[in-house]
């Protein structure tokens, strides 16, 4: 399926989240963008049912603390279900874009797999700031929309493959 607004999705494939336990890690650079994408995730499990007790909201200083934020919540709360991470990594004059993005998305990668449970990449990825706007509420909607809507999804899949 390919999107053109991430905050797309069919209301009815989604599942409630009333008895789902959240966390979302929210990197500080950035800070407009990664608060309006943290919105945009928290609106979005409000709305399928998630109880305000049930979401854990951290902040890490920056994108590249996002796998251990996530690690460190998985650990010290055994009922969440899942961890959305939430930065923004801006092209800049150096190489720290490709060097952020690499070990974010593999260091999600081997959370979600240490744990056992959904770690989801709501991390925008942009040349500039302009292209983060549209994607953080903007003409292309909402990536923290989108990463709520997965988290909900895979807990919801995990739950059925485990018979839970
Ligand atoms: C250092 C840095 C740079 C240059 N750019 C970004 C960015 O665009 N987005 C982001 O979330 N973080 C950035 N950081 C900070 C790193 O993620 C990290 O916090 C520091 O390197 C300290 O480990």
């Amino acid at each position: 399926m390919k999107k053109t607004n991430l905050s797309d999705h069919d209301p009815n494939q989604v599942p409630s989240g009333k008895d789902f336990r959240i966390g979302i890690a929210v990197a500080e650079w950035n800070k407009e963008i990664t608060d309006a994408l943290a919105a945009g995730a928290l609106e979005t499990l409000r709305r399928y049912d998630v109880a305000e007790d049930n979401i854990v909201l951290v902040h890490v200083p920056g994108s590249f603390e996002l796998t251990s934020g996530a690690d460190l919540m998985l650990r010290n709360d055994a009922r969440l279900d899942a961890v959305i991470c939430i930065g923004c990594v801006i092209q800049g004059e150096t190489r720290h874009f490709d060097f952020i993005c690499e070990a974010v998305s593999q260091g999600i990668t081997n959370v979600a797999l240490k744990h056992g449970k959904p770690v989801i990449f709501s991390l925008l990825t942009t040349n500039n700031t302009e292209q983060a706007q549209d994607r953080a509420g903007g003409k292309h909607g909402n990536k923290g929309v989108e990463g709520a809507v997965t988290a909900l999804k895979m807990i919801a899949l995990q739950r059925q493959l485990e018979n839970k």
